[in-house]
C-alpha cells in the first residue's frame, strides 16, 4: 500500500515535469489526506529526492537521487581486480552477511557487494551502522592474501589509508584516522571499517573488509544520537559528491596498496597509517572491555596493535577498545 502511493506520488511528479503541484492537488489525486502526502514527501526527502516547495504554489522534485549503477562504476574503472565482479543490491540488511556467503562460494577476490541501504547495518562490537538510503557508501569487499590469522588487522589499517587517499584525491578534503579505523574530519566520523574473517586453521580463508562512508547527508539526516559525532562529506565540503567516482576511486588506491602490501609487506602501509592517525603522541584513554588505560599513544606494532606508554612508564599493548582524545 505504501509502496503504490508512493509510486502514484512519482507518476504525480514526472507527469506534471517542470510545474509545481499543491499538496491538496495531491492529496485528491492519490486518494489520501494532505497529512498523508507531506509524509510522503519528507520520506522522498530522506531517499535523497530535493523538492521544492513554494508557498501557494506546491511542490516540484528539482533533483533525484543519484543512484549507483554497477555500470557507472565500471565506466572509468582502472583497477585489474578490486570491484571488477560488482553485486549491487538495492536494500540489504547488512553487505556483509552477503559477502560472507559469496565468500564461501569461491567468487573472485576482489569482488564487491554494493547496497543502496542497510536495514541494519554492522559496526564493531555487535553496534549499529546507520546506512540509510541513495546517500553514503555501504559496501563489503573480499579478499583472500594468503597470510597468517594474526596479520588479519593489517587489511584493516590498509582499507583506512585507501580511504582517507581516496577521500583525499575525490574531493580534497583532508581526513584523519583514529585508532583503529575511524575515518574523521574535524573530530567527526564520516566512515567505519569492520573487517571480518573466514579462516582454516591459522591461515586465512577470506578477509571481508566492510566500508561505510557518509557521503550525500545532510545534518538533518542523521538521527539525533548521531548528530554530534557523525558528518558527511557533503556536509564538510559544501557540495554532493558522486558516490560512483568516489567508489572508482577507492578501488584503485586500495588495489595500488594491497598490492604493495603482498610485495613488501606491513611496513610501508604502516608508515602511511601513522601519518594519518591522530592518535600518535597524544595522550588518550583506550576504553576496552575490561578497563581503561590511560597514556601516550607511541605508535602501532607490526600486527596493528596499539602501543600506549602510561604515567609510570609502562607500556600497554591494545589491542580493541574505543579511544577518547
Ligand atoms: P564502530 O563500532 O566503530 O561504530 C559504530 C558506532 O558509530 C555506533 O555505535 C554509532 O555510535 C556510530 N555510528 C553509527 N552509524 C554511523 C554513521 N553512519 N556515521 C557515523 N557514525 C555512526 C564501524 O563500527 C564499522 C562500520 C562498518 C559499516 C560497513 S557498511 C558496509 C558493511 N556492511 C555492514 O553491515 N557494515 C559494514
Amino acid at each position: 500500500m505504501q509502496s503504490e502511493l508512493r509510486k502514484e506520488l512519482l507518476d504525480a511528479f514526472t507527469n506534471a515535469g517542470e510545474d509545481y503541484l499543491s499538496g491538496q492537488h495531491l492529496a485528491d489525486l492519490i486518494g489520501c489526506s494532505r497529512t498523508a502526502v507531506w509524509k510522503h514527501i519528507e520520506e522522498l526527502r530522506k531517499e535523497g529526492f530535493e523538492l521544492e516547495a513554494v508557498r501557494k504554489k506546491g511542490y516540484r522534485i528539482v533533483k533525484t537521487p543519484e543512484k549507483i549503477t554497477a555500470n557507472e562504476i565500471r565506466l572509468g574503472l582502472t583497477t585489474d581486480f578490486i570491484g571488477r565482479n560488482i553485486h549491487y543490491e538495492e536494500s540489504v540488511e547488512s553487505t556483509q552477511k552477503i559477502a560472507h556467503r559469496f565468500a564461501s562460494e569461491e567468487v573472485p577476490e576482489g569482488t564487491v557487494i554494493i547496497a543502496e541501504e542497510q536495514r541494519s547495518g554492522k559496526g564493531r562490537m555487535n553496534r549499529k551502522w546507520y546506512s540509510p538510503k541513495y546517500t553514503g557508501i555501504w559496501m563489503s569487499l573480499i579478499l583472500r592474501p594468503n597470510i597468517p590469522l594474526t596479520k588479519a588487522p593489517q587489511l584493516t589499517l590498509l582499507t583506512a589509508v585507501a580511504v582517507v587517499q581516496a577521500i583525499e584525491e575525490f574531493t580534497g578534503l583532508t581526513p584523519e584516522i583514529k585508532w583503529p579505523n575511524d575515518i574523521l574530519i574535524k573530530g567527526k566520523k564520516v566512515t567505519g571499517i569492520l573487517t571480518e574473517l573466514q579462516a582454516e586453521a591459522d591461515r586465512v580463508h577470506s578477509i571481508i573488509v566492510g566500508i561505510g562512508i557518509n557521503v550525500n547527508q545532510k545534518k538533518e539526516d542523521f538521527p539525533a544520537e548521531l548528530l554530534e559525532i557523525a558528518s558527511s562529506l557533503y556536509i564538510e565540503k559544501g557540495e554532493p559528491i558522486s558516490r560512483a567516482g568516489l567508489i572508482r576511486s577507492i578501488f584503485k588506491q586500495f588495489e595500488t596498496l594491497y598490492l604493495l602490501y603482498l610485495e613488501q609487506g606491513f611496513l610501508p602501509i604502516k608508515l602511511l597509517w601513522e601519518s594519518y592517525a591522530i592518535s600518535i603522541g597524544k595522550v588518550l584513554k583506550a576504553r576496552t572491555l575490561t578497563n581503561v588505560i590511560e597514556g601516550k599513544a607511541l605508535g602501532i606494532t607490526d600486527e596493528g596493535v596499539l602501543m600506549l606508554e602510561d604515567n609510570i612508564g609502562t607500556i600497554h599493548h591494545i589491542y580493541s577498545a574505543d579511544i577518547e582524545l
